[in-house]
């Protein structure tokens, strides 16, 4: 029978094999490695676009296994763009070993696996029948979770952790949302991430080495760095304008992808490549090859102000303490204004009273969500207590429970 570190094998028969005697050790609640059985969990992502789904499910699966001891089994259905964040990831390989977690491609027919202690689906992506069927034939039963998507909303703190029958199979899934309030299910972030974040931005001859292997330049005197990550963005031509014709020079860093061919209009350029830099006035434009999730952090981190979007990245730019915008998922019928609004309650509520409603009219005039954009320099102005905030947040952070604690604590009470 052919064996796995964490895997389930088939039989060449098809019938499902019994699984491998899972590792003995786990982390106790003082962050020490205890004699135990592992809970092995199964956490399934399919992606509904760009590279916020895997993004979110490669980052917990590899912190439940870090972090919590859990044997994690993820399946995705688009190996393609765990390869984008994660060099080592092979696409074309079906089943294989990244970072202490097994990745399996999900497929159709689903293969017949046992299921594990704990299973996760990503953002309501629905669970494959038969691996479901299998779930109620097992005794125990595993704790299933579904994992919302991030956010600040008050509703969200009512719905979290609440049960929900199955129709029809004796099941009982948990919907889990991660949150910033202490109650919700809170927000990823690694052990020793702060430390090792202000590790690398105290440290001049670091950051000066990864600006070199990006292949940007030193800053130039009172340039400003900015990082960009956005999606199409009808505030941008006029952000461009405002920066190229700013006082300070600035240099904008940009991960190719959905910006690129606004800022193509905005140079004249047919086309812009990673490694292209162009310049208008003060504004230096350079484009970036899209980086490893762990290099992407430090991009965040050696900038000034980072631009970022959807799920994952606005927290890793909270995570990176400097100041940041956030461009929001867009959803029918202006459904993303509340969340963003009830983020900027959140963020702003430590913020002095000018800088908090600067930051408001910046962010709505990023999100359309307001008329007319607000000007850069009126947000800029404002960079001092921007900084100091966006220190003091994720400071804060760094000292909640995080998503994979909470996860971990609510399914152990359950199993
Ligand atoms: O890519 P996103 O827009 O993803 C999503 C999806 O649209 C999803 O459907 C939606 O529901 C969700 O947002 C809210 O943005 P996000 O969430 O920031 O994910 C980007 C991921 O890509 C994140 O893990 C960071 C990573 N990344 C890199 O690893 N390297 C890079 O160079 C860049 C720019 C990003």
């Amino acid at each position: 029978m052919a064996r796995f570190k964490f895997g389930r094998a088939l039989r060449p028969d098809g019938r499902v094999e019994r699984p491998n005697p899972p590792n003995m050790t786990e982390l106790g609640s003082n962050g020490t490695r205890e004699a135990a059985t592992a809970v092995r969990c199964d956490i399934f992502c399919t992606v509904v676009d760009n590279y916020g789904d895997i993004g979110v499910a490669y980052r917990l699966a590899r912190q439940l296994a870090d972090e919590q001891g859990f044997s994690v089994r993820l399946w995705v259905d688009r190996l393609d763009l765990l390869g984008k964040l994660c060099a080592q990831a092979d696409p074309a390989s079906a089943r294989q070993e990244l970072s202490g977690i097994e990745v399996r491609r999900w497929c159709a027919p689903f293969p017949a696996v046992e299921p594990a202690d704990v299973v996760i689906e990503a953002f309501g992506c629905a669970l494959p029948d038969r691996y479901l069927a299998q779930m109620a034939a097992q005794d125990p039963k595993p704790v299933w979770i579904n994992l919302e998507y991030l956010s600040a909303e008050t509703w969200t703190l009512s719905c979290h952790g609440l049960a929900s029958p199955h129709p029809r199979l004796p099941l009982t899934k948990h919907f889990f949302f991660p949150g910033f309030a202490p109650d919700s299910g809170g927000i990823i972030h690694e052990r020793f991430l702060d430390s090792r974040r202000r590790a690398f931005q105290e440290d001049s001859r670091a950051v000066n080495a990864f600006w070199q292997s990006l292949g940007v330049p030193g800053a130039a005197d009172q340039e400003l760095r900015v990082s960009l990550f956005s999606y199409e963005n009808a505030a941008m031509p006029r952000t461009l304008g405002q920066w190229a014709d700013s006082p300070q020079p600035v240099r904008l860093l940009v991960p190719e992808g959905r910006s690129t061919p606004q800022l193509c209009a905005f140079l004249g350029e047919d086309r812009l490549v990673p490694g292209m830099a162009r310049a208008v006035g003060s504004l230096t434009v350079q484009m970036l090859p899209f980086v490893e999730q762990a290099r992407y952090d430090r991009l965040l981190w050696a900038c000034d102000v980072n631009f970022v979007r959807g799920e994952d990245s606005f927290v890793r730019a909270q995570l990176a303490g400097r100041p940041f915008v956030w461009h929001i998922y867009p959803q029918e019928g202006q459904a993303h204004a509340a969340k963003l609004r009830a983020f900027m309650d959140a963020y702003c509520a430590g913020l002095p009273g000018p800088a908090g409603a600067a930051l408001r009219a910046f962010w709505e005039g990023w999100n359309g969500t307001q008329a007319v954009p607000a000007p850069w320099d009126a947000f800029w102005t404002h960079r001092d207590a921007l900084r100091e905030h966006a220190r003091r947040w994720a400071r804060s952070l760094s000292h909640t429970p995080g998503l994979a604690a909470n996860l971990g604590e609510f399914c152990r009470n359950r199993l």
